[in-house]
């Protein structure tokens, strides 16, 4: 580290401009270094200060990131030849879905098969549980994930928090899913004056656009964060592999290695240990469907 770089975590990430926070709690106004932009919500990075706060100006404090130190994890999305960074250093993804609007199922697998990648902890979060009318079909759609051994936790936003309170402790968390779920919601009854914006689902489906339209990091207590972020309508998963597909699907486990052709893809072979479970209901065929889907999309089969 040069003698007078600063050490500090990105707290906020709009484009190319990044909020930068110091250990003192001054956050400074950040440009990478160079053209390519690689810094993601969570990253620790070494800055330089280029200008102080000024009250006269009404400016605050600027800096340009030098380097980003090594991440324990990295979140993001990908498509051929791109990324779409989410989050750096956190330990574990919550998954935000909602009685209403009905999620994706497919796009829920895909945030578990990236958060499971980067061997992060997972969390299901069905929100909107007082409109109760609506809760059952997300819950049956649930159900398959709590047999698998995923935790799925039903709470209300608007009514009660406490519960999830345990989930975050001691860890760094990113709130993740579909536009309207309740993620920044969430953010503002665990964290009163964080004052993320939210919006009617109506409005939002009216203007296509996100509510959220940055990743921003908050402090929950001396050692738990918490990342909010744009909804995602899909999850391009180009950085997986068709092995670590299968390692997403835990539910697979036993029967992986046991099929006729060790390359298996699970959709149209002989002696199919996966088909075969899944005949036999030991395996949700839903699941298999997904699996089928998802593995194809990232054209790397076995073969
Ligand atoms: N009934 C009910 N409504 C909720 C609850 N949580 C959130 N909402 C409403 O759902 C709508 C969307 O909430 P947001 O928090 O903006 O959703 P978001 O997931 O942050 O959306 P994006 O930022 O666009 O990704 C708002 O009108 C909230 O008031 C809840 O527990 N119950
Ligand atoms: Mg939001
Ligand atoms: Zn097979």
């Amino acid at each position: 580290m040069a003698k007078d770089a600063l050490h500090g975590i990105i707290v906020a990430a709009f484009g190319r401009h990044y909020s930068v926070e110091l250990p003192d709690g001054e956050i400074l106004e950040c440009v990478p270094r160079g053209k390519k932009s690689e810094v993601a919500c969570g990253d620790q990075v070494h800055i330089k200060r280029t200008s102080d706060s000024s009250a006269s100006l009404g400016t605050g404090a600027q800096g340009v990131i030098e380097n980003i130190l090594p991440r324990q994890s990295l979140l993001y999305r990908s498509v051929a030849h791109r990324e779409k960074l989410i989050a750096a250093n956190v330990t574990q993804l919550i998954v935000v879905v909602a009685s209403e609007p009905s999620f994706n199922d497919e796009l829920l697998a895909r945030c578990l098969l990236a958060a499971q990648h980067q061997q992060l902890q997972t969390l299901i979060v069905l929100n909107k549980c007082d409109l109760t009318a609506q809760t059952e079909a997300a819950r049956a759609q649930l159900q398959t994930y709590r047999n698998i051994g995923y935790r799925v936790l039903e709470l209300s936003a608007i009514q009660d928090i406490a519960p999830l309170l345990p989930y975050l402790q001691g860890q760094r968390s990113v709130l993740v899913g579909q536009s309207g779920m309740g993620k920044s919601t969430l953010i503002n009854a665990l964290l009163p004056d964080a004052q993320a914006a939210t919006r009617e689902i109506s409005s939002v489906l009216d203007s296509g656009k996100h509510t959220t339209t940055h990743a921003k990091l908050y402090h929950l207590n001396a050692d738990s964060d918490l990342i909010d972020c744009p909804g995602v309508q899909a999850f391009g998963l180009h950085h997986l592999d068709f092995s670590d597909i299968e390692a997403g699907f835990p539910e697979f486990a036993p029967y992986l290695g046991h099929c006729r052709f060790y390359n298996c893809s699970h959709s149209h072979e002989p002696d199919c240990a996966i088909r075969q479970a899944t005949e036999e209901g030991k395996i949700d065929a839903r699941r298999l469907k997904l699996f089928q889907d998802i593995s194809r999309s990232v054209e790397k089969s076995a073969y």
